[in-house]
């Protein structure tokens, strides 16, 4: 294949890279109609040696566990799907920071066939790129986001499995998303039937009492975030205690600061919960603390981290 141009942009679909606007699929598609995809949500951060890739294998790894839950046989491995997304990222405009890698349910291989079981669908699979930016606003990062308790309950862990990232759990996501925007809020907060704290719609959470850092563990009903994952061994390395429990929304008024993680929120502390101040109301000391150490290992400044990044440019 030719070097493509950099201005334009490519999906790698299928193993093969394709101009993003013939990157297409067909409305019969099984994904479309029921949500059987699996999908990831990657980062890609600028650093002194060029673009890198935030805890790719991770990622990857994540994507095949997910793609089990759907009983999909990815036909590619770990290695094959991080050389994609490389390859992906370096053929793609350099303000492209999010990636987007999606296995789905395709088109049926028998003639006129739309049914619930995707045994007889094609698979397919695909890396695409988009500009993330800050997902919860540049100035939250500093100051503090907005959140609500949502109406809405988490899907519990006997609906479904919510250690992989399906595509149709994420309509309850969406859901609360809508929910806490229409009411003026910058993010939603959901809890479990069990009445605890769970996650956001698409963050972990942390509420952090008398220095002590706390965060749900799975039985809540929260995905295995790979960058609540950074953030506890960031943390543990700084020297703060860190404790996996369940955490009851009454707690988070009475806490001293609260911040959400995810691959899209990275590290962003919330200000308020329901139209009370957290705390001072702003992002307090150890969330900055951990918020800097985030985005300076992101962003290729500690050594000690380097590990997480795959460098993707070859210089
Ligand atoms: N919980 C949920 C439900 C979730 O979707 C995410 C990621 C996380 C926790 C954090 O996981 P991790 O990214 O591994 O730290 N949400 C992705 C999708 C966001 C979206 O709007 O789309 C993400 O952050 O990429």
């Amino acid at each position: 294949m030719a070097t493509p141009k950099k201005e334009k942009q490519y999906i790698w679909m299928d193993g093969k890279m394709v101009d993003k606007e013939k990157a297409v699929v067909p409305l019969m598609t099984h994904a479309l109609h029921y949500g059987t995809g699996v999908f990831e949500g990657i980062r890609v951060y600028q650093t002194p040696k060029g673009r890198a890739v935030f805890r790719l294998k991770d990622h990857m790894v994540r994507f095949q566990n997910s793609a089990k839950a759907l009983d999909m046989k990815l036909p590619y491995s770990v290695d094959e799907m991080c050389e994609a997304v490389r390859e992906t990222v370096r053929v793609n405009p350099d303000r492209m920071d999010y990636i987007r890698p999606l296995a789905y349910y395709g088109s049926s291989k028998v003639p006129d066939k739309i049914v619930l079981n995707p045994s007889a669908f094609e698979l397919n699979v695909a890396v695409a790129l988009a500009y993330m930016g800050a997902y919860l606003g540049k100035e939250n990062l500093e100051k503090g986001a907005k959140i609500i308790t949502s109406s809405w309950k988490k899907p519990t862990n006997e609906s479904t499995t919510l250690q992989a990232k399906i595509c149709g759990n994420y309509v309850n996501s969406v859901i609360c998303k809508i929910e806490s925007n229409q009411l003026g809020a910058d993010e939603a907060l959901m809890l479990n039937s069990n009445g605890t704290v769970a996650e956001g719609p698409g963050e972990n959470v942390f509420v952090i009492r008398n220095g002590k850092i706390i965060t749900p563990s799975l039985a809540s009903g929260v995905l295995e975030g790979i960058t609540k994952d950074s953030v506890v061994t960031i943390a543990k390395d700084l020297g703060y205690e860190v404790i996996e429990r369940e955490i009851t929304r009454g707690e988070i008024w009475i806490a001293d600061e609260f911040f959400m993680t995810g691959t899209a929120a990275e590290v962003t502390p919330c200000g308020s919960l329901d139209g009370r101040a957290i705390g001072n109301g702003k992002r307090g000391p150890i969330t900055a603390h951990i918020q800097e150490t985030f985005f300076e290992a992101a962003r290729g400044k500690l050594k000690k981290y380097n590990s997480w990044l795959d460098y993707v440019d070859k210089k």
